[in-house]
């Protein structure tokens, strides 16, 4: 049964997601055991994890608290209904989230996925504006090179050609900032960017062309992560955040990445000094043990539904899975050991010794550009004539392969974002596998 687990042989059924199911299914890169930093793949060797999973296992792999708090929950309520039910560890949880998130941040309410969030947020603004005889404040803009999931709100506010150009028109009623990313200005920078700031007016501009009467929300991520790490730059948020003030337009951070200390804090809301109207997370919050997303919302969004008939519900919208028990049990547990354990301290306080590491790639072959936040790192390498993408890929397969590396790749640049329990040597000999890596493609 063992080896039958370790190398099925047949990969032919499943569909993988986001994947080149080909390239794959020839040459697979099969995980089959993680602990703490590492994974192990089905030929037996042990891989430093470079993107901590998919950006989620802030608080690493099969963490001992956490495992335990899911098993227990199995066996004790592994499901209850949510709808007009509840479970006791689900008001447990969103009010620990709500006690980490900033201001008036105060409820929570919980899907499965990032993905999800993004979309409830999007039909919360939408509903809240309904709620206060605005209707026609139907309108959501969100950035170019952002990335908010993969459901039809997602897709019509991101700004990511080939996760929008397959699917058809997407919502009508969204429109976009411009990027933030400009090399020729920001190249190897540091934390945010000091160029760029300015691109927040653009704001007006769109108000200007709609008119604020027609939009509900604003949604950005404040560290874009699916197109390369970059960071907002400086004043960026804070100007976001007076312009919707000033017209009375939701501000959402999509925090999927950067919530639970990628960048030193729980919220990147906090780095900032920027309360958003509405936070979406996921990931982190179970360090990717069981599926989990959700929004906080602010007081005041909350009470605006909270009228009609007492009997009746009040937002028609909702998840079999929200607030999962399992998933409860797995997030109390997780914010118990970024407690513990001082993990977004910890991220703080290693975003120095991170960004000379990864900023000491500069200067090997290929590489263009190089961006370091929170523990966060982007290494853009050229593109090869004609093959946008395949270094990239390259780069990929060479760390897994032969460097015994899990890296993310965006295109082609190489992505870090390891577990938050992340130590100096780990991080010389993540940068020191990265490097090998750069070379080997030359
Ligand atoms: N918003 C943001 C900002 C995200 O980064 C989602 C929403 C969607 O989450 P779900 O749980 O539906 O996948 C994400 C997901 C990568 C990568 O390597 C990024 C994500 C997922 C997988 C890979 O850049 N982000």
């Amino acid at each position: 049964m063992a080896a039958a687990t370790l190398a099925p042989n047949d990969l032919e059924a499943f569909w993988m997601p986001f994947t080149a199911n080909r390239a794959f299914k020839a040459a697979p890169r099969m995980l089959v055991r993680a602990k703490d930093m590492h994974y192990w793949s089905s030929d037996g060797r042990k891989l430093l994890d470079g993107a901590a999973g998919l950006w989620c296992v802030n608080a690493g792999h099969s963490r001992e608290p956490i495992v335990k708090a899911i098993q227990e929950q199995a066996a004790e309520m592994a499901f209850a209904p949510s709808f007009q039910f509840g479970n006791p560890k689900a008001f447990q949880l969103a009010s620990r989230i709500a006690a980490l998130a900033p201001g008036d941040l105060d409820h929570v309410f919980f899907c499965n996925s990032g993905s999800e969030a993004v979309d409830t947020a999007l039909k919360i603004a939408i509903a809240y504006w309904n709620a206060k005889g605005q209707g026609a404040r139907q309108r959501l803009i969100g950035r170019v090179r952002g990335y908010h999931g993969v459901g039809f709100g997602g897709i019509a506010v991101g700004g990511i050609t080939p996760n929008r150009k397959m699917f058809g028109s997407s919502l009508p009623a969204a429109d976009h900032l411009p990027a933030t990313y400009n090399r020729a200005e920001q190249a190897f920078s540091r934390g945010e960017p000091a160029w760029g700031g300015h691109l927040a007016d653009e704001l007006e501009n769109i108000v200007g062309l709609h008119d604020a009467s027609t939009i509900a929300a604003v949604i950005v991520e404040p560290m874009a992560g699916s197109t390369g790490a970059l960071p907002a730059p400086k004043g960026y948020l804070q100007k976001l955040r007076a312009i919707c003030d000033k017209h009375d337009i939701l501000l959402i951070f999509d925090e999927v990445i950067t919530g639970f200390g990628r960048l030193g804090h729980a919220f990147a809301a906090e780095r900032y000094g920027v309360v958003p109207d509405m936070i979406c997370f996921a990931k982190g919050v179970t360090s990717g043990a069981v599926p989990m997303g959700g929004v906080i919302v602010r007081g005041g969004l909350y009470e605006a539904f909270m009228k009609g008939p007492e009997h009746v519900v009040e937002l028609f919208h909702g998840y079999t899975y929200s607030a999962h028990p399992m998933a409860c049990a797995a997030g109390l547990a997780t914010l118990d050991v970024y407690e513990s354990e001082k993990l977004f301290e910890n991220a703080r306080a290693l975003e120095d010794t991170w960004a000379d590491a990864v900023h000491g790639l500069k200067g090997l072959p290929n590489v263009v550009d190089i961006r370091t936040i929170g523990l966060v790192g982007a290494i853009d390498l050229a593109p090869k004539d004609g093959a946008p993408g395949k270094r990239g890929f390259e780069a990929m397969e060479q760390s897994f392969h032969h460097q015994d590396l899990l890296i993310r790749i965006a295109g082609d640049s190489i992505v870090l974002s390891p577990p938050l329990i992340l130590n100096e040597d780990h991080i010389d000999e993540m940068i020191d596998k990265v490097a090998r890596t750069i070379r080997a493609l030359a």
